[in-house]
């Protein structure tokens, strides 16, 4: 397959809500979305970089310089057979997995409409639906932030996820779980704190959480090593794992004993199955992260999702969470069983809706 056309449309949409994190107060969310033609088929991708290096050291500007002029010239050159060899294509660029990430995923897409299966069925998915945990920022106070939690429980989430940050810690999450004691809940400190903050961590331990996400450095391994050596609570690495290599380590110096799939962190769903492939035999809990993506990147989520090794409650939930309108019509909608229902139609299995993405579209460019 070769691809003849690569359109990117760059969008910003506002956020149903502010999303607050230890690194950052979003209300819009920029990106790029990836349209590549091949054969009479449209594949589609979104990139995942932020509009500041807070999160990984990606922007979208880094992704649109690393598209433009490594990876869009090399992909139009390049006749390959099966996505899985995208990666090896791509190795020459060093690191930039949200710029691979988000053109592999439109040719998954052009490739499992070739072949006419799903892109859940093309990369080895079992499930029909996958559980959808939210994920939710730091709020104005504890009150308000239990009201959060409760609304979202009672439209059918399977667990809630809270934000912390200094100042925003133990006693939030102390009162969470008094006032509602039976709430699923798990943290995410998005690389806040040092070892130092290590009487912080004890004190959370015995909040019945089920994994505390991300303590420590977005680049660290070893410490988190001796942290969780600390702890009952495992700890579910995000920002810390980028390759299977990094997957690899932090299972040898037991840095963590869970692992957040990120398509876009991980340079894409041929390294995200291969890390599955890697982690499920040996029990490694996995469920899949996001980063307030629209359909068309939440599409590709749900797929990933849908694969045996997903066994905890994904940040998959449904559009109206994260946009008032979503690029794709009809929006992920949430089952009442707190899950959502994984497309079957040939490749990502949702229809964009162009009305939408070009009211939201600030740029487009071009390439073939
Ligand atoms: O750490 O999981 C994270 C959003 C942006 C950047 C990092 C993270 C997040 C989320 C959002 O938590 C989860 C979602 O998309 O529902
Ligand atoms: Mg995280």
């Amino acid at each position: 397959m070769k691809l003849e056309n690569i359109t990117l449309h760059f969008v910003e949409m506002e956020l149903v809500s502010p999303f607050e994190t230890s690194f950052d107060r979003e209300v819009f969310r920029p990106s790029i979305i990836v349209e590549a033609k091949a054969g009479g088929l449209t594949g589609w991708g979104e990139c995942v970089a932020g509009s500041g290096p807070w999160y990984g050291y990606e922007t979208v500007q880094t992704a649109h310089h690393i598209l433009k002029d490594f990876l869009i010239p090399l992909l139009l050159k390049t006749d390959w057979h099966h996505p899985t060899e995208l990666p090896k294509h791509f190795s020459r660029v060093r690191g930039h997995n949200m710029a691979k990430a988000v053109l592999e995923s439109a040719c998954w897409d052009l490739w499992a409409q070739h072949e006419g299966v799903s892109l859940s069925k093309a990369l080895g998915g079992v499930k029909t639906e996958v559980e959808s945990g939210v994920s939710i920022g730091v709020q104005k106070d504890i009150s308000t932030l239990v009201d959060v939690i409760q609304g979202h429980v009672e439209e059918g989430y399977q667990r809630a996820k809270i934000k912390i940050k200094r100042g925003w810690d133990a006693d939030v999450i102390q009162a969470v779980r008094e006032q509602l004691p039976d709430v699923s809940l798990q943290v995410d400190a998005n690389a806040a704190y040092t070892l130092e903050d290590k009487p912080m961590f004890k004190a959370i331990d015995q909040m019945g959480l089920l994994m505390i996400e991300q303590p420590l450095g977005y680049d660290d391994l070893a410490d988190h090593s001796e942290l969780q050596a600390e702890l009952n609570t495992p700890i579910c690495l995000d920002e810390s794992l980028k390759t299977l290599e990094d997957v690899k380590a932090m299972l040898t110096l037991d840095s963590g004993r869970i692992v957040n799939i990120k398509v876009g962190r991980l340079g894409g769903l041929s390294n995200s199955v291969k890390i599955h492939e890697h982690s499920h035999p040996k029990q490694i809990p996995m469920w899949c992260g996001g980063m307030l993506e629209t359909g068309i990147g939440r599409a590709a989520n749900v797929a990933i999702a849908s694969l045996p090794g997903f066994t905890l409650a994904n940040d998959l939930s449904a559009s109206d969470r994260y946009y008032h309108e979503d690029l794709i019509d009809p929006p992920f909608i949430l089952n009442p069983n707190g899950t959502l229902t994984v497309p079957t139609d040939p490749g990502l299995g949702v229809k964009v809706n162009h009305e939408v993405l070009k009211k939201v579209t600030q740029h487009v460019e071009s390439y073939d």
